[in-house]
């Protein structure tokens, strides 16, 4: 006697198949949640979840995947613009990929920030390419960017945007050297947090670089890993910073809803500043914060 094959109805599959979009999602949500290691835990209880006897084996593999598509929270991976971001200051848009931060004018300043808040519980990414002008003797002063809970500029210049600001991480393209905040010679590369940009306060650096106002384009890379707590600043293919920390505990508070922006300055010194977007992956915070676009200089 062969055994009964079982023909599963349409209608009963895609029942089961609603089901399992939610059991997933409850597996992803908590798997976020507690940043759970997806190839050896979140993966293989998904696949358990998946033996539904009812299920033939070929149409369980496509079904599997299209299921997992769905269930992940959403994640934006994008050729953003420069429209995504609210400008302050002398900050302009030069063409469809830069925004000019400030113009080779003494005591300018100018902002750009990304609109959306960013969930730091999940990892993201920024590629960019950095302009620092052609005044190298008698450039000043760099650029900034700045992690928030508001949409909120510190103070400028020598503060490379960041100062003052509690909570806040920065990081710092700085190409002058102001003595009483300890900077290098060299241009250089530090991570601030809480606003205090003197760098006995650096959790990295600062680190000396080439040049960097060369008036060409530096790539810069930031990538933050959530699993591993590790945030990388890589300019021109060089790790240049690498902060190994619970941000979202140590510095925010257990917030992980921030906004980013990147600010630069003049002084009596000058030069232009750009900023060229090239590459945004995120996930977006679910809730958006309202939004606080204050500014000081
Ligand atoms: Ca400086
Ligand atoms: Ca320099």
């Amino acid at each position: 006697m062969h055994p009964p094959t079982y023909r599963p109805e349409f209608g009963r599959t895609v029942a089961l198949g609603v089901k399992q979009v939610r059991s997933l999602r409850d597996i992803v949500e908590e798997a976020l949640s507690q940043q759970l290691n997806w190839k050896y835990h979140v993966l293989p209880l998904i696949q358990s979840r998946m033996q539904m006897r009812v299920i033939s084996p070929p149409f369980r593999t496509v079904l599997f995947f299209t299921l997992l598509l769905l269930a992940l929270p959403p994640f934006l991976s994008a050729q953003s613009s420069v429209e995504e971001f609210k400008l302050g200051g002398t900050a302009r848009v030069l063409n469809d990929e830069c925004i000019r931060l400030t113009p080779d004018v003494q005591f300018a300043s100018g902002s750009a920030w990304y609109e959306k808040a960013i969930d730091l519980s999940r990892p993201f990414e920024i590629t960019v390419c950095l302009v620092f002008g052609k005044n190298d003797e008698l450039g000043a002063d760099g650029i900034g960017f700045i992690f928030h809970p508001t949409m909120r500029t510190g103070y400028r210049g020598e503060g490379m945007g960041f100062a003052g600001l509690y909570p806040s991480l920065g990081i710092e393209f700085d190409t002058y050297q102001n003595y009483h905040l300890a900077d290098p010679a060299s241009d250089h590369v530090a991570i601030n947090i809480n606003g205090q940009p003197h760098h006995f306060a650096s959790v990295v650096g600062p680190e000396a670089v080439p040049n960097l106002e060369d008036g060409k384009k530096h790539l810069l890379w930031i990538n933050w890993d959530p699993l591993e707590k590790r945030l990388t600043v890589q300019l021109d293919g060089e790790n240049r910073a690498v902060l190994e920390e619970d941000i979202v505990k140590q510095v925010f508070n257990g917030n992980p809803t921030v906004f980013w922006g990147v600010t630069a300055a003049t002084g009596r010194k000058t030069n232009f500043h750009d900023i060229c977007i090239k590459k945004l992956t995120f996930a977006e915070a679910v809730v958006q914060p309202k939004v606080d676009f204050g500014g000081k200089k």
